[in-house]
């Protein structure tokens, strides 16, 4: 059973209007609250399924909170909205992260969280949009979210909307060709609309990214792409909406978030072997004290 405090739901309006109202300092000290609460609920939803990614959801959590609860032009009560900004969660393994994000801005009660990977549960471990309200599209094999998040970028701008694309990439993912491919293409339609956020914890299954296929120099890859690259600490809120304005270069924008994978759980904070591991009892205990 979750002990998290799901009053964030009744509350997602009120905090919205609170964030875009307050100074940078409290911006940034509900928008950690706001994260606290989810990464103590990623915790125990992967500790009572006994299965899922803790490092890659603690490491993305800032960024899907400041997504949610203050970039995205969304309508929780609204999902299919036409013209909300899409996001797109392309490490489709980080489905915990994504879950506990989406109910607590008020895509579904938090209560379902619960049921995690459980059998005939609709929170699959990785997100499939016929069954989750918010989620964009299915994810999970590598290398996938950035060309699907390319084709809704092309369409916005057809359609004349104005809904600007996210998609958060591993580091460990962009080994795979088809993100360059995908990248290609968005500079080559001019899609300005789109922002491409690789959260950057320098971890990948087994090992580190640089000693596996090294990424570096990432910034000078991704502008070589035509991306315009805007590179931040991914840990840091005012950065984080820094980073997530819209481009006025007609450029495809690239968010080289540096994170830690495991962020907010010292015995998890950059260890290898916390890809995909269950905490015991004991760690669990103590992941929600240093989360409390
Ligand atoms: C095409 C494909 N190959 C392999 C996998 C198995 N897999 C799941 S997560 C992962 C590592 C991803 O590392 P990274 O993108 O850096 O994610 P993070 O460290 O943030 O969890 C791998 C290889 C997969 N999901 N899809």
């Amino acid at each position: 059973m979750l002990t998290t405090d799901p009053r964030q739901v009744e509350d997602w309006r009120e905090l919205r209007l609170r964030l875009t109202a307050s100074a940078p300092a409290e911006r940034s000290l509900l928008l950690a609250d706001t994260a606290r609460r989810t990464r103590r609920s990623i915790v125990e939803m992967i500790s009572t399924a006994g299965q899922g990614h803790i490092g890659g959801d603690l490491s993305v959590t800032d960024i899907l909170t400041t997504l949610f609860a203050y970039t995205l032009r969304i309508d929780p009560a609204r999902p299919d909205l036409a013209g909300r900004d899409r996001f797109i969660l392309s490490k489709g393994h980080c489905a915990a992260a994504l879950y506990s994000t989406l109910a607590f801005t008020g895509y579904f009660s938090p209560a379902s969280l619960d049921t995690f990977m459980a059998p005939l549960s609709e929170l699959n471990g990785h997100p499939n949009r016929n069954k989750i309200p918010g989620v964009e599209t299915n994810t999970g094999p590598l290398g996938h979210g950035l060309p699907v998040a390319v084709g809704q970028a092309v369409a916005a701008k057809l359609s004349g909307s104005g809904a600007r694309v996210f998609v958060v990439m591993g580091d460990g993912e962009m080994q795979e060709g088809s993100n360059w491919e995908a990248l290609m293409a968005a500079s080559h339609f001019g899609l300005d609309n789109l922002v491409a956020i690789v959260d950057r914890n320098r971890l990948q299954q087994g090992a580190r990214t640089e000693d596996t296929n090294a990424l570096d120099p990432l910034d000078d890859r991704l502008a070589a792409f035509g991306c315009e690259v805007r590179e931040i600490d991914g840990h840091d809120y005012d950065a984080l909406i820094d980073a997530f304005r819209p481009s006025t270069t007609g450029r495809p924008v690239a968010v080289v978030a540096n994170t830690t994978k495991g962020k907010g759980v010292s015995f998890i904070e950059d260890r290898v072997e916390w890809h995909h591991k269950v905490p015991s009892p004991d760690q669990v205990e103590l992941a929600l004290e240093e989360l409390a």
